[in-house]
């Protein structure tokens, strides 16, 4: 405990003396929140793992049932609130803006929970729930309603024993745009599908520039992402993981805090 203690301390000192600081996250930072993480437990929905139905082929051979999951998920999450670590990211980027520093938050997290809780300029490497992209013109669009679109009312219970509603396509959620009219997908970036180029330009910038990094609450398996801590390292830039486990980039971080990220990232950017 007393080892902790140092270490912790240390990592504070690092913080304090560093003025480009990067920030990364996954679902483990939203799990204390009530949202699921995806590999776990909590990552089943009916008798379907997560990310069997985070795929183009998914939507493409069962648009009601991929549209199902997404209401489900966009009605949990507006229920949620951000929790401590959230908060205390939020906190501390604030606070070191105020002292003429740089913290960026780049998240893998759809969620939302981030800027809930008042961080700012955060970039969403996967998209977001609360986003539409169409299928035709690709348009991109914000949309928080619940339910999306009428058919999809009520939908989406994660019983293992209910179908596909089977919704036409028709009344599945549709593009706005004047003489458009396409359906409509989520604007989340899907397994085998390319990042947005801007986005992912954005994240690798501030790999190469940060001169301190935390990586919170990932497993560290999903690519690009997963290599972003693992290269900052590769500078000798101080690295914390926080995470309730070990990950495979562990070995490869100067400081690992294991435990809840609501107390042990709380730790770290207190003021
Ligand atoms: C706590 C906690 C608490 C819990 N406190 N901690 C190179 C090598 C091998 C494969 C590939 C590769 N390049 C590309 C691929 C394919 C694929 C990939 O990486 N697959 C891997 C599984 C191997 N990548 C892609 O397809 C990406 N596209 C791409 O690279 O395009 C180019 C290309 C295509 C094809 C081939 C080659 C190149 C796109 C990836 C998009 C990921 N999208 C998802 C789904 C979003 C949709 C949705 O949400 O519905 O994004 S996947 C899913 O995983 C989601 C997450 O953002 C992402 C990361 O998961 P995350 O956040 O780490 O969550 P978990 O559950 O995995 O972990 C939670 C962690 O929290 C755990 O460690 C817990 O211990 C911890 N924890 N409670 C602290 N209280
Ligand atoms: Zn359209």
């Amino acid at each position: 405990m007393t080892h902790m203690r140092n270490v912790m301390k240390s990592f504070r000192e690092v913080l304090s003396n560093t003025s480009n600081i990067l920030i990364l996250t996954g679902s483990g930072i939203s799990a204390e929140s009530g949202v699921p993480t995806f590999r776990g437990a909590g990552g089943f929905w009916r008798k379907y793992q997560a990310p069997s139905l985070a795929t183009p082929e998914a939507f493409a051979a069962n648009p009601s049932l991929v549209w199902e999951f997404y209401e489900y998920r966009r009605q949990l999450v507006s229920k949620v609130k951000p929790n401590k670590a959230h908060e205390a990211v939020a906190e501390f980027q604030k606070r070191k803006i105020a002292e003429g520093k740089n913290v960026s938050i780049v998240t893998q997290n759809i969620d939302g929970l981030h800027q809930k809780a008042g961080a700012q300029d955060v970039v969403e490497l996967h998209g977001s729930l609360y986003k539409t992209r169409c299928t035709k013109c690709h348009n991109i669009a914000i949309n928080e309603n619940i339910p999306i679109c009428p058919a999809l009312a009520g939908k989406g219970s994660p019983d293992p024993s209910i179908m596909s509603s089977d919704i036409p396509t028709e009344e599945l959620p549709r593009c706005k745009i004047k003489d458009c009219g396409a359906l409509l997908r989520p604007d989340i970036i899907w397994f085998g599908e390319q990042l947005d180029e801007n986005v992912l330009q954005k994240a690798f910038d501030l790999v190469k520039s940060c001169d301190a990094c935390l990586v919170i609450g990932t497993s560290a398996i999903v690519y690009p992402a997963a290599m972003f801590a693992p290269q900052v390292a590769q500078r000798n830039v101080p690295v914390a993981e926080f995470n309730i486990e070990e990950t495979p980039a562990t070995r490869q971080m100067q400081y690992h805090f294991q435990g809840p990220c609501t107390t042990t990232v709380a730790e770290a950017l207190a003021p």
